[in-house]
């Protein structure tokens, strides 16, 4: 194609974007659009999936079956998301097992959040309520977002976030409501949840590299600083409701601005965490890798399986059509 004719399907391109309309995988894109939709989709598809670990953690040790079913459908939910993610990846032009191996090798990065421990079952609730909450605010106004596929995915995903927030947040309270020990579980997982919360939500927009880029492609429709100005916004209240002091003393509600404004965070830790070194990447990257072999046996099972019934094999669907046939003739 000639320089002409790319610059010509460029301006087509930009003038979709700006009159709102959806790009869908077989249009014409700029490769770098592309490719930044890979990274970001499958960034978030990773960080679904090993979103599971810390929260499996408690399966076994939830306080009451009522509790033990909640998380079990949480958690499956989570892997759902993972599912939408890897397949709208996959309409860019990337194979699902170039993703996974980009994951098991460490090369992807995933949400740093959950790099971090789950300690006491209250950590169930906040998680619930704080990184459900923070991944709410970061996805709705994704399900806005200029390509179809991670648009439509985001619809369903937001409605399931938010049951998990408020089963999240209903363990808080339940806890905040209970015994002092319990309600002192309760502030102690906020307060090694709180910072970690805000800083998910990604670099300050000063430091971010890509914000400016995708907000002009509509991927992002807010930037991070003001994603976590709502976030911090919406969950103080949340959490004066039930008693319980969000672990910043710089924290204070500002008239003016009818915004909270809150302390410095550590981005020191943020970057090592980003780069591996947080409390718990290295066992999040093994317990993938480990359930990725584990599994080897199911998946051979269930391609032979397919294969045994695909109307394309002998033995399968084209032998089995005929078959009725016959019994039908
Ligand atoms: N962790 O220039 P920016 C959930 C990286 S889902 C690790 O600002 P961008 C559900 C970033 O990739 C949670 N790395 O980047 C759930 C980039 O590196 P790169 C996940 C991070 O993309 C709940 C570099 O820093 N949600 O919680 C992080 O414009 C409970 C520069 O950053 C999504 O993925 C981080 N926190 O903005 C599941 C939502 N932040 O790629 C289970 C979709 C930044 O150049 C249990 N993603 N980095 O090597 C987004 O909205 C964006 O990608 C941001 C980052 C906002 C995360």
């Amino acid at each position: 194609m000639s320089e002409h004719e790319v610059k010509n399907l460029e301006e087509i391109f930009d003038a979709r974007i700006a009159r709102d309309e959806k790009i869908e995988p077989k249009d014409w894109m700029p490769e770098k659009y592309r490719q930044t939709h890979i990274r970001q989709i499958s960034q978030h598809a990773h960080s679904e999936i090993v979103g599971m670990l810390p929260e499996g953690n408690w399966i076994t040790r939830a306080p009451s079956l009522k509790r033990k079913v909640a998380l079990l459908a949480k958690i499956q939910d989570e892997a759902g998301h993972g599912l939408y993610l890897y397949s709208a990846c996959e309409t860019l032009g990337v194979s699902r097992e170039e993703l996974y191996d980009q994951l098991h090798s460490g090369k992807a990065k995933y949400s740093s959040i959950f790099n971090y421990p789950t300690l006491t079952w209250a950590d169930m609730g906040a998680i619930g309520w704080l990184v459900d909450g923070a991944a709410i605010i970061n996805q709705v106004p994704l399900t806005t977002t200029s390509f179809g596929p991670y648009a439509r995915a985001m619809v369903r995903v937001c409605k399931e976030e938010s049951f998990h927030q408020r089963q999240g947040f209903q363990i808080m309270m339940t806890l905040a409501e209970g015994t002092p020990e319990q309600k002192e579980m309760a502030q102690d997982a906020l307060n090694r949840w709180w910072f970690p919360s805000l800083m998910m939500l990604g670099p300050t927009d000063a430091a971010s590299v890509h914000t400016e880029q995708s907000m002009k492609w509509k991927l992002k429709r807010k930037t991070n600083d003001e994603l976590r100005q709502q976030f911090v916004d919406q969950t103080v209240p949340q959490a004066h409701m039930i008693g319980l002091t969000i672990p910043d003393p710089t924290l204070k509600f500002n008239e003016e601005t009818k915004h909270y404004e809150f302390g410095e965070l550590d981005w020191d830790e943020f970057w090592q965490v980003v780069k591996g070194h947080g409390p718990c990447n290295k066992d999040r990257i093994s317990a993938r890798v480990n359930a990725w072999n584990n599994g080897k046996w199911v998946r051979d099972a269930a391609m032979a399986y397919a294969e045994k019934h695909s109307p394309l094999t002998p033995e399968g669907g084209i032998s089995k059509i005929q078959n009725n046939l016959k019994q039908a003739i």
